[in-house]
């Protein structure tokens, strides 16, 4: 099933709000995988896909150069082989670190929106005492689930503000917003290059995650998908895998995904807007019984 034609979607929300009471009511486990779709409201640009600027965007010609092609998807303006693959950091890492550290700022500028809060709470709604009712796999890079309450997160792709030196792996948090300053920037300790801990593609996702993420797909009774295209692996995989052995799939997006025919349940529209709507259905179902 899918819905986005405005309140029209209210049926299926409906459904995934039934799904979601169901699984707290038996105890069950809630997974939850999200994408850049989540941060797109929070004026953070997605990879690929539909576009929709959002309550935190920055104005055109911010401090560190932003243009009006922001609100482009990444991919459609820069070449992910140069700049998100090791051989991209090993031909350039002045252009690739330079890259992301505009990236880590721009992030740390930004705030949690509706959506991020609304997940904070969902987890609160359907954790249980012992915390084990509920999980986050999110592919996003920017930390605002965690700012926003999400306590229960794993970090598919890494995180930003982590950056490790390329010999001897020890990290460094950057939490300054101005810029680093020296690309690539350096551990003061080995003069080594330092490059941030996200996941480039052709790399293997931290073990632990990947771990989490298997173990969400087997054992969760619901599987919520929000604001990521499902286009990449292994991440992509863990709604399939949970799909196929019966737990109760939907998805929230602006369009169609390599989920949707997948999914019980595609609802079209904005994260920020769809899950807050969602989550007070879950927190007034609560409330009845
Ligand atoms: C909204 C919205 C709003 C917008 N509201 N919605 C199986 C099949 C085919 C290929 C592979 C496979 N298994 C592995 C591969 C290869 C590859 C892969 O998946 N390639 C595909 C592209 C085909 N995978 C890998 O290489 C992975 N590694 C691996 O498999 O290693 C194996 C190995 C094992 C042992 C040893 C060695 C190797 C690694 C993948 C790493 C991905 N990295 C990136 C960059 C991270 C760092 C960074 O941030 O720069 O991760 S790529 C990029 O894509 C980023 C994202 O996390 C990831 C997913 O994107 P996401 O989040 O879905 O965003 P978008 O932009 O794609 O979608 C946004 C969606 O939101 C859209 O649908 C919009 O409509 C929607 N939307 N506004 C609601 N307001």
């Amino acid at each position: 099933m899918s819905a986005g034609d405005g309140r029209g979607d209210s049926e299926a929300l409906g459904r995934v709000g039934e799904a979601l009471l169901g699984c707290i009511a038996h105890g069950g486990l809630v997974a939850v995988c999200s994408g850049a779709g989540c941060s797109a409201e929070s004026g953070i640009p997605t990879f690929r896909g539909a576009v929709a600027g959002g309550e935190g965007a920055d104005a055109p010609g911010g401090d560190d150069g932003d243009d009006p092609a922001i609100a482009l998807p990444l991919w459609s303006r820069n070449d992910p082989a140069a700049l998100a693959t090791p051989e991209g950091f090993a031909r350039d890492p002045e252009l690739v670190t330079r890259w992301y550290d505009w990236r880590r700022r721009r992030c740390l500028r930004a705030s949690p929106n509706a959506g991020h809060r609304a997940l904070a709470e969902l987890e609160a709604l359907c954790a249980g005492a012992d915390g084990d009712g509920f999980v986050l796999l999110t592919q996003n890079v920017d930390g605002l689930h965690q700012r926003a309450g999400s306590v229960r997160v794993h970090e598919l792709h890494g995180s930003l503000y982590r950056w490790r030196d390329v010999a001897t792996g020890a990290e460094r948090v950057f939490a300054d917003p101005a810029p680093m300053g020296v690309y690539p920037p350096r551990n003061d300790a080995t003069g080594n290059a330092l490059r941030p801990c996200v996941v480039w593609f052709g790399e293997a996702l931290p073990e632990e995650v990947v771990d989490a993420g298997l173990e969400a797909a087997s054992r969760c009774e619901v599987f919520l998908s929000v604001g990521t295209s499902a286009a990449v692996y292994p991440a992509a995989g863990f709604a399939e895998a949970a799909g196929a052995r019966g737990a109760f799939v939907a998805e929230v997006n602006l369009e169609a995904t390599g989920l949707s025919g997948v999914a019980d349940v595609s609802v079209r529209g904005r994260c920020a807007e769809l899950l807050p709507r969602l989550v007070s259905m879950v927190r007034a179902g609560l409330g009845e019984r």
